[in-house]
Parts: structure tokens; sequence; C-alpha cells
């Protein structure tokens, strides 16, 4: 059975605030109580990503390694081999990873890539773990072949509110992330959509971010909350770092509005403190990425997670059967 559900009611910008500025005790006591009554509180979701196509990207996105537009320093190189895929992929499986997602810097696949990287669907699937891939935009008939293919989820950010998002990305609008979002949920692949904290947005841009998840017409079965990592080069290297508080009221936040779905606690952990982190588990996040890596960017690793798990008596999430 999917997780998705049809909102009750649209999310009203103000009426979301009011729920984002309770006093901080009652704002986690509401999103731990919605958080319970869905999920099992102590199991996390794990997924493990791997970056098929690196850098050397055409879009200008102010936060990202692989941007061919900024002097990050990161080394370009071509779509790996479905092969190597599979291998990093069994990998990721025997360390206890239930779903694989696979990122390449495009601003949408070519259709001469799409054989292979319909092979990496099928042979990852065939490993038996859930399927996730951000390829950055697709029509509705990719999104159709991919769906075709097994694919489980399709990762596409809307990254920040509708009001920010020409700070941050030149060459697309906020509008072209919305119409993939249409033609993945069409095709009935799975939505995972969220945004990153920290680019030097208000607490407003972050509550009108899940707002617009919240409304879309089939909640996000998938949202990952990302903290900025700030890359060396890019144009937001010297970004202001999100203050943690307002990281897990968003987190809380976004619980709140959408209680079906798996809240991702993303990118950025290396940089928050196990208390933090603890915090926004109680808020209602249930998926982490696992692995010392990323795409390109650092990652807690196994060793620290199984420290934190034992120490929050939190574990793994058992694997949804595929459908
Ligand atoms: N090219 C595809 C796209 O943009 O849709 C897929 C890959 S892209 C790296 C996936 C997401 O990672 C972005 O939408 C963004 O939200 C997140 N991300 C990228 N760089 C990040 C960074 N430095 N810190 C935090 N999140 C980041
Ligand atoms: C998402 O929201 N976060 C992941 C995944 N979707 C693809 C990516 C985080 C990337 C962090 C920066 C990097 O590794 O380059
Ligand atoms: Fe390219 Fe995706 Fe990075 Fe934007 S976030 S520059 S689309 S890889």
């Amino acid at each position: 059975m999917s997780a998705s559900v049809i909102p009750a009611e649209r999310w009203d910008f103000d009426e979301a605030k009011k729920i984002y500025n309770l006093p901080f005790n009652d704002l986690l006591f509401e999103a731990h109580s919605v958080h319970r009554a869905q999920f099992d509180p102590n199991a996390i979701q794990l997924s493990k990503l791997l970056s098929i196509k690196t850098g050397g990207c055409p879009e200008d996105c102010g936060y990202c390694s692989q941007s061919a537009h900024y002097p990050t320093g990161l080394k370009a190189s071509k779509l790996l081999q479905v092969e190597k895929v599979l291998e990093e992929a069994s990998k990721a499986r025997d360390s206890g990873a239930t779903r694989y997602c696979m990122g390449a810097a495009w601003r949408s696949p070519k259709d001469r890539d799409m054989d292979m990287v319909v092979a990496m669907v099928e042979g990852v699937r065939a490993l038996g773990m859930e399927t996730c891939m951000t390829l950055g935009m697709l029509s509705s008939g990719q999104a159709n072949r991919l769906a075709e293919a097994g694919l489980d989820y399709y990762n596409h950010n809307i990254d920040t509110s509708e009001r920010f998002y020409s700070e941050i990305i030149s060459t697309r609008s906020f509008a072209d992330r919305l119409e993939t979002l249409g033609n993945v949920r069409e095709a009935g692949i799975k939505v995972c959509a969220g945004g990153i904290l920290g680019m030097g947005e208000t607490t407003d841009d972050h509550i009108s971010m899940l707002v617009t998840l919240a409304n879309l017409p089939v909640q996000p079965e998938s949202v990952p909350i990302n903290m900025l990592i700030p890359i060396p080069g890019s144009k937001l290297a010297n970004a202001i770092p999100v203050d943690p508080i307002a990281f897990v009221r968003a987190t809380a936040l976004a619980r709140i509005l959408m209680p079906q779905t798996h809240v991702r606690l993303s990118a950025g952990r290396t940089e928050m403190s196990d208390e933090m982190q603890a915090l926004c588990f109680f808020a209602g996040a249930n998926s982490i990425f696992v692995g010392d890596t990323l795409l390109t960017a650092e990652n807690p690793g196994d060793d620290h997670d199984t420290g934190l798990f034992r120490r929050l008596g939190l574990k793994a999430m058992p694997p949804r059967i595929a459908e």
C-alpha cells in the first residue's frame, strides 16, 4: 500500500505559521503525537545514495558542488556502467540500506541515457531494494518509461519557497519543478520532494515550502529536509548556517502537515550534534541517508550512526514489500 495521502484540507500559510510558532515544547509534543499515530516512533528508514553521473551540470543551483557555473573543484565524470552501480548497490544492501537512490548531475536525462538508467532500476530492484532516482527534469514519456522499469521513487526537490527560488537558481523555475513532480505522480511513481534550509531564506520561506509540498494534489511519500552543506566555490559557500532550533521546528511542521510522509533528515548531518538529530527524530523525522558519502559530500558514516541508534534505542525500518 502506498503511504500517499490525499490531504483532507488545503493548508493555509497563516495556519501553518501559527503551528510553527507554538511554544517549542507544544510544537514537539504535537508533532510527536502525530508521528506516533502513524509510525513506529523508534524505526528509521535507511537510504543509500550513489552519484551515477557526477559534475559538469549545466544548471546554476547556488548550493551545488556539481554545477559547471561555479569553481568548486569537483572532477566531472561520465555515467557509471550498470555493473558498477549494481556492485555498489549490493554493498549498500549488505550494510542494511533498504532503499537505493541514484543521482545524476543532469538538467534532464537525454533519451540516449534512458536505456542505461532503466537497466540500473531493474538491476537494483532485482537485488530486493526499493529504487529511487534523481535525474533532473522529466518529460511524461521519460517518467512513464521509469515507471515501467519499476522505479519506486523519484526525487525532485522544490528546494525552497516559491518567493526565494530565483535567488538560488536561475536556469529553471519553481513551476518547472512542479511540472516534473506532476509528470512523476501521473506516471504512478512515488514522489520524494523536499528542500534545503540554510541558504539565507527566512523561516517564512521554510513554512511556505512545506505548505507547497503539503498542498500538492497528493502529498509526497517522502520529504527530504537538507541542511545546506556549504560548498567552497559555490554561490552559497559563505551562507549563514540555519538556527538548529528553526531546523527542528521545520521538521516538526513537516510531520504535522504531512502525517503519513517519510520525513528524511538528509544532507548536513555531519554538522548536526547528536542531540539535534535526536530532537529531529522526536519531531517526526524517520529516514536518513547512511554511509560515508551522500552524492559528493560527507555523511556521518555507519560507525557513527550505529552508535547514535544504539544510544537512542532506534532501529532500522523494515523494507516495504514491493507492490
Ligand atoms: N540534478 C538533480 C536535481 O537537481 O534534481 C539531482 C541531484 S541534486 C544534487 C539533489 C538535491 O540535493 C538538490 O535538489 C538539493 O536539494 C540537494 N543538495 C544538493 N547540494 C546540496 C548541498 N550542498 N547541501 C544540501 N543539499 C544539497
Ligand atoms: C536530497 O534531498 N538530498 C540528497 C538526495 N535528495 C539526492 C542529496 C544531498 C546532496 C548533498 C550534497 C552532495 O553530496 O553533493
Ligand atoms: Fe545540477 Fe542537480 Fe546540482 Fe542543480 S542540484 S547543479 S541540477 S546536479
